[in-house]
This record gives C-alpha cells, sequence and structure tokens, in this order.
C-alpha cells in the first residue's frame, strides 16, 4: 500500500467514526500509551539461562523445534528488539527469574540478587521499555514431584519462599530504576497427576508460604504482587493447588493483583466474562492473554472473538487503568519473532477497536431497552474500517504497515536466526 493510499483511507475512516460521534485521534493518543508486556519466553521455548541443560517442567510445555530459538541473552535481546521495532508504541518485557544474567556461574533460585538482572535494567532503560518479572516455581530439581510452595515437606517449602522473596526485591529494584511499577507475577505448578486425597493440606500450605512471603513488604510504586490460577498441567492433571477459586480468594482478601490467563480455564469458559467482576473486588487485573487450543493453553495470540471480547470489557468498564495487558504464549513451531508479532498486533487491534466502538449510544439504546438497535449497531461497529485506523497508526509510527512486516521478519531469519 502507498502512503498516499494509507493516508487517504485514514481520512475516509476519521469521517465515518465521527458521525458514530468518535475522535479517532484522541482514540490513537490514548492507544498509543497503552503498553502491552512481551513475554520473554517466546524466544527461547521456555529454557532460561541458568547454567546446567534444565528442562522444561511443571506442567507446560513448548512443541515444536523450528530453528533459531534464542541460545543467549544477547540473542534474547536481539529478537526482542526486532520484535519491538515491528510494533507500534512502546511496550514493556517481561521477565522470568532463570533469565538471570549469571555469568556462566550456577546461582541457585534461592540466591539470586537485583545484580543478576542489572544488564536487563539497564538493556531497557536504553530501549525505552519497562519490565515486568517472575519468579520461577519450575523447571528446577526441587520442583521435580511437582510441588514448590505447597510441598509436604518444609525444607522444600522454605526453598521455594525465600525464591519469591528474592524476586519481590529484585521487582522492586526493577521498578525503582526504571521508575515504573514492575508486575510480579507469581505462578507455581503445584498439583498432582491424579486423585489427591489432601486438597485441603496442600491448599493451606500455599496459603501459609504466600503469607510468609508477602510478610516482605514491598513499595507497591515500584512492584505489585499477581497471583496466577490455573486448572491444569500436562502430567498434573487431576489436581490444581492454586486453583481459581484459590487465588481469586487469596487476591481479595489480602490486596493483591489477580491474574487471568485465557488459556486457564474450561474450553467454553472465558476470562472476559470475569473482568467486570473481579474488577469490583480485586485490586487490579492482570492479563496473560493467551489462547487455548485443546490442551494447549499457550497458542499464539489472533484475533479472536475473545480476545475482542477481552478488550472490549476493559474499555467499557473503564478500567484500561486497572488492568494490566501481558501477553503468555510460547509456539516452537514457527518463527519465533513472527508469534510475537503476530500476537502483539492481533492484541493492538482488539484494543483498538474496543477504543473505536459507539459506546455511549450502545449504552443509551441499552438503557432505553432498545435490544435490536444495541445489536445491529455492534454489528456495524464490528465491520467499521478500523483497520485503515490501524494502518495509518503502524505508518504513523514508522513500522510496517499491513503485512509488510513478514519480510522484515524473513531477512532477520535469513540473517540471524537461521545461523544459530
Ligand atoms: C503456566 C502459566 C505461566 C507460565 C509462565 C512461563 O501455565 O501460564 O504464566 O506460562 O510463567
Ligand atoms: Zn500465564
Amino acid at each position: 500500500m502507498k502512503k498516499q493510499q494509507i493516508q487517504d483511507s485514514f481520512q475516509i475512516a476519521k469521517v465515518r467514526y465521527a458521525e458514530l460521534g468518535i475522535n479517532v485521534d484522541e482514540v490513537l493518543n490514548l492507544l498509543d500509551k497503552l503498553s502491552i508486556s512481551l513475554h520473554c519466553w517466546q524466544a527461547d521455548d521456555v529454557s532460561g539461562f541458568e547454567e546446567g541443560d534444565g528442562e522444561l517442567t511443571g506442567g507446560i510445555q513448548a512443541t515444536g523445534n523450528y530453528p533459531g530459538r534464542a541460545r543467549t541473552i544477547s540473542e534474547l535481546k536481539a529478537d526482542l528488539e526486532r520484535a519491538m521495532s515491528l510494533i507500534p508504541g512502546t511496550h514493556r518485557v517481561n521477565l522470568h527469574a532463570f533469565y538471570g544474567d549469571f555469568q556462566g556461574k550456577k546461582v541457585d533460585r534461592n540466591e539470586i540478587e537485583p545484580k543478576h538482572f542489572q544488564s536487563w535494567i539497564d538493556w531497557a532503560k536504553t530501549n525505552n521499555y519497562k519490565l515486568d518479572f517472575n519468579c520461577t516455581c519450575f523447571s528446577h530439581e526441587k520442583s521435580a514431584d511437582g510441588q514448590t510452595l505447597s510441598h509436604r515437606d518444609p525444607a522444600i517449602r522454605e526453598f521455594w519462599i525465600e525464591h519469591v522473596i528474592r524476586c519481590r526485591k529484585i521487582s522492586e529494584e526493577i521498578g525503582r530504576q526504571l521508575g515504573s511499577t514492575c508486575m510480579h507475577n507469581i505462578w507455581v505448578p503445584d498439583g498432582s497427576k491424579d486423585n489427591t486425597v489432601d486438597r485441603f493440606l496442600y491448599r493451606k500450605n500455599l496459603k501459609e508460604s504466600l503469607d510468609k512471603i508477602f510478610e516482605y513488604e514491598t513499595n507497591d510504586e515500584y512492584m505489585l504482587d499477581c497471583l496466577e490460577s490455573k486448572l491444569f498441567g500436562i502430567g498434573l492433571e487431576a489436581f490444581t493447588v492454586g486453583s481459581h477459586e484459590f487465588y481469586m480468594g487469596y487476591g481479595v482478601a489480602n490486596n493483591k493483583v489477580v491474574t487471568l490467563d485465557a488459556g486457564h480455564f474450561h474450553p467454553t469458559e472465558v476470562i472476559s466474562d470475569k473482568i467486570s467482576s473481579l474488577l469490583l473486588y480485586a485490586k487490579e487485573i492482570m492479563l496473560h492473554v493467551s489462547r487455548g487450543v485443546r490442551w494447549d493453553s499457550d497458542h499464539v495470540v489472533l484475533l479472536t472473538d475473545e480476545i475482542q471480547a477481552i478488550m472490549q470489557e476493559i474499555v467499557r468498564a473503564d478500567a484500561l487503568d486497572r488492568v494490566h495487558i501481558g501477553l503468555d504464549y510460547f509456539d516452537a513451531s514457527i518463527n519465533r519473532i513472527g508469534a510475537y508479532v503476530v500476537g502483539v498486533r492481533a492484541t493492538q487491534k482488539a484494543l483498538l477497536q474496543a477504543l473505536l466502538e459507539p459506546l455511549s449510544q450502545l449504552r443509551e439504546y441499552e438503557a432505553n431497552g432498545q435490544n435490536f438497535e444495541r445489536m445491529a449497531l455492534l454489528e456495524e461497529a464490528k465491520a467499521m474500517p478500523w483497520s485503515a485506523v490501524y494502518d495509518y497508526y503502524c505508518l504513523d509510527k514508522g513500522v510496517p504497515v499491513g503485512d509488510n512486516f513478514i519480510e522484515v521478519i524473513q531477512q532477520y531469519e535469513k540473517e540471524v536466526t537461521l545461523k544459530r
């Protein structure tokens, strides 16, 4: 598409949206301020950079062996920079504790310190990214039997408590240095393959471990703790200690952020409809935007009905400042940078569509019981020229418009990732 065409289409779109009472320029200004947190683990299939050949455990799996996986911190940084260069706006990078800069030394999880993440912080500063963080309670010998913070053995629980407290301190340091609240996400794989008798015991253990973890008080301005539930893991099908009810209860009772991962519920259960309820009770919401496909909770995000519904719910609830949008998927079967770019752009498109909704008119119809009118306008809104607005946004921010990013990724593959 030529520059002129993009601009002309945008002008036409603007007029059409203005007829519905929407100021497209204001919407674009707002969209540009909304950061999406890119999960670092798509680039290397959730491998991390610890010494030794850590196997991915914890009931998650990256399937596929597409060439070009990032094997070092510098490769991962380069891949993220390349992905970021193909996405309009300024965004965040979501790190996991086992991606520390350990300089070839064996640093166990209960020994990590802010200094192991200083090079990431410096990199983020240079590139104008903000950082989020996760404790890593999997892919470790002390999580081999599927239990961490809920383990029957108090020594193992202590080990993981220490790890999570250290991660909270690291997150605090990240937020302090970057001047942006670091979202620290706690997800543990704890569960079991088969029917468990002492469910109450494990849940009580998890609760008590969390209580100990939060005894160390952090500064909300620098970091916020988020708690992520799950339905089941691979090899951990019958029981998950940290279920939705568990963390919703804990989060509400203890003023913590609740994380909703789009792939962590029953196949027909959606997170979009949980947002307006949680907002009434939870401090804030962290999203792990993902796409569940059958048993896998981590396919690349696409512009599906559910992602549109998620973004609509955030906008309709006027909660853009209380819902944090992060991505969480790992596909090792396709070009990994492409997986980032497609996923982030799909998320942004859904956000844009939601921001362009003729909300006041829709609300008025609803309030008046004009349900046909509401339905008709919702249908029309789907076909409004939002893509012309997105194309213009890309042009304006100097990133490839439409499918033009494909060739950039192909080139990077040829010159960089295929040579790994
Ligand atoms: C796992 C959770 C968790 C992980 C990351 C790697 O099911 O979704 O968020 O994907 O921590
Ligand atoms: Zn997740």
